[in-house]
């Protein structure tokens, strides 16, 4: 079954975000994994594979393995946007010869860089507040302005001209609608959640950093679902098509008392890379990072 793409915008009052040249959302188009018909479909993940360059940096691992989630999807996103997006940001700034293997600005380069400028800690990964400062940073230092920044209960900044509640909040389906049409390769944060039955509450033991390029969306599920086009880090997408290299993640409004959940999470992910017996996948924050170019 084919999927229309549907251009829109979705219009946030309150938000004044730069014009976006292409709201036609051209990207690689999917067939549909499900029954469903929806009325907005949009997939323009590049059809680029991290997975085995970041599994082959085994000196940057911790004891536990790899915790290089956001070094990984910062890079896969800084990828798509200077060569894939159309239009693209040729101007994003090529990075050294990190692993001095006489080539510079490998995927494995880009890793390493941003490992280095997000001062990702091998034991515990990176922190919220370090990951959108380099890919702010690194916006910025390609010569473009850098409309970066975070919305979810963990921003700590706004973007020039802007509240800092319209980004200190929690996460709404109309803005994954309204980024990702637009072709801004959205990062996604999400913490690792378990249920203490003494508390009687789930407690955070970890979270985890992936891209997202697209969704399918219908008018019916209104604030309370929506199925994320997932790129993620540790799936090796290694054997599919180019265009099928993401997963289809459902994401769903969590029910149940107000205090079983965390203050501010108000949605949960299900799917391929998300889905464990004891441990649930809770939205937290998204990670916008987009060059605008000067005049
Ligand atoms: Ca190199």
């Amino acid at each position: 079954m084919r999927i229309l793409l549907i251009a829109f915008v979705v219009v946030q009052s309150a938000f004044a975000a730069p014009q976006f040249w292409n709201t036609d959302a051209e990207g690689i188009v999917s067939e549909s994994k499900t029954l469903e018909v929806f009325d907005e479909s949009i997939n323009f993940q590049p059809g680029l594979n991290l997975y085995n360059e970041a599994a082959e940096l085994t000196d940057l691992f911790g004891t536990k393995g790899s915790q290089l989630c956001a070094p990984n999807s910062i890079t896969h996103a800084v990828t798509f946007l200077r060569y894939a997006r159309n239009p693209n940001f040729p101007n994003l700034m090529s990075v050294p010869d990190m692993d001095q293997d006489g080539t510079a600005d490998t995927y494995k380069d880009k890793i390493r860089y941003f490992f280095k400028v997000c001062n990702t800690d091998r034991e515990v990964g990176t922190y919220y507040s370090q990951a959108i400062a380099c890919m702010k940073n690194y916006v910025a230092q390609s010569g473009y302005t850098s409309f970066s920044f975070m919305i979810g209960p963990h921003s700590q900044e706004a973007p020039t001209g802007y509240r800092i509640e319209d980004v200190r909040r929690t996460v709404a389906i109309s803005d994954l609608r309204y980024y990702l049409a637009n072709q801004v390769p959205v990062i996604m944060g999400i913490g690792w959640y378990t249920f203490n039955s003494t508390t009687q509450k789930y407690e955070r033991n970890g979270g985890h950093f992936f891209n997202l390029y697209g969704y399918d969306y219908n008018a019916v599920f209104g604030e309370n679902k929506m199925i994320l086009k997932v790129v993620n880090s540790w799936i090796n997408y290694t054997g599919r098509e180019r265009i099928n290299m993401f997963d289809d993640v459902v994401m769903t409004r969590v029910t149940g008392l107000p205090t079983y959940y965390p203050d501010q999470v108000v949605f949960e992910l299900e799917g391929p890379g998300f889905t464990f017996n004891q441990t649930k996948a809770l939205v937290e924050d998204l990670f916008i990072m987009f060059p605008v170019a000067n005049n």
